[in-house]
């Protein structure tokens, strides 16, 4: 005899959040029933297998081991939802089925990362384990690995590879700001709640990327060549060119000011639009071997569909690739 219900977590990094969770004979469980059945599990610092489901006496969860696992099942909620009700989207596959998500992998490891192998995302607890890495941004992005693995399937190297990678900072911005979680409002930063750098910088800045020391701003022709996390750059900022504009913004409190390769300005149309043309451009028209110069006609394409192409979206749409140097 199970229930579907919803319990309360305190977070680390989401405040206190509601919880898909399923009670059992003997009490509830990391199970969310309405959202296909999405587990999250405890490694146990193990690396392999799926460790032990999440289990607690009265619903209510949080503190020690619990913490990182409310983190990381809300997340998957929060994108389970933001892919269904803004995109109508049912799960990773669109099939309504869940994944899992497994928390506390191995010792001090500072990544996480989606599998398709098992259908899963996986979290470290970061170094010295007082940052998890399980925020909303990062939930969003691991699971959206799972999304273009499922739709345009954009090979993990070369520009196809920076391409993965900014569909994933993308749509992990676009959950963010939907969920609207004042403990962890909406922003233009990856990873900012996680501190993978000790000083309170973000992993990622898609108003301009190069502040993060490595990732490119604008496209060149060297872009094959480097990690895929750095050849994201130029995607990311397209994004943000396109949603926001370019020049000096403060949005919920953090100051953006991106730059164009052509000293044009830039008038955004808006995140909501730019996310639309985005997910339309990936499940629609970009292939796994996809370059910079395919994004650009795979988004211009989505515009058209979207909004006509006399439209203020799909002139915007090409005035953000030239700025970022895709002609
Ligand atoms: N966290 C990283 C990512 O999702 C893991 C990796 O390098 N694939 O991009
Ligand atoms: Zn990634
Ligand atoms: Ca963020």
């Amino acid at each position: 005899d199970e229930a579907v219900e919803t319990g309360t977590g305190t977070s680390q990094y989401s405040g206190t959040v509601p919880l898909g969770t399923t009670r059992g004979g003997s009490g509830y469980s990391l199970t969310d029933g309405t959202r296909g059945n999405h587990k999250t599990y405890d490694l146990k610092q193990g690396t392999s297998g799926t460790g032990t489901l999440f289990t607690d006496a009265d619903d209510r969860w949080g503190g020690g081991r619990q913490t990182a696992g409310v983190d990381a099942h809300y997340g998957a909620g929060q994108t389970w939802d933001f892919y269904k009700k803004v995109l109508g989207r049912n799960g990773i596959r669109n099939d309504g089925v869940g994944s899992y998500s497994r928390v506390h992998y191995g010792n001090n490891y500072v990544n996480a990362f989606w599998s398709d192998s098992c259908f899963c995302m996986t979290y470290g607890d970061g170094s010295g384990n007082a940052h998890p890495l399980t925020s909303l941004d990062v939930a969003g992005h691991e699971m959206t690995h799972g999304v273009t693995a499922a739709t345009a399937k954009l090979n993990y190297s070369g520009e196809s590879g920076g391409l993965n990678e900014a569909t994933s900072d993308i749509l992990a911005t676009a959950v963010e700001f939907y969920s609207a979680n004042s403990a962890d409002p909406g922003d233009y930063l990856i990873g900012e709640k996680i501190d993978i750098n000790g000083d309170g910088t973000p992993l990622r800045y898609q108003d301009k990327p190069s502040k993060d020391g490595a990732s490119k701003d604008y496209w060149s022709s060297s872009l094959g060549g480097i990690d895929v996390h750095y050849s994201s750059g130029p995607a990311n900022h397209f994004f943000y060119l396109l949603s926001e504009g370019s020049g000096a913004k403060v949005i919920n409190g953090v100051s953006y000011n991106s730059p164009t390769y052509d000293g044009s300005r830039i008038t955004g149309i808006g995140r909501d639009k730019a996310v639309r043309i985005w997910y339309r451009a990936l499940t629609t028209y970009l292939t796994s071997t996809s370059k910079y110069a395919q994004a650009r006609t795979a988004t211009l394409n989505a515009a058209r569909d979207l909004y006509g192409s006399t439209s203020t979206e799909y002139k915007t749409v090409a005035a953000a690739w030239t700025a970022i140097n895709v002609r």
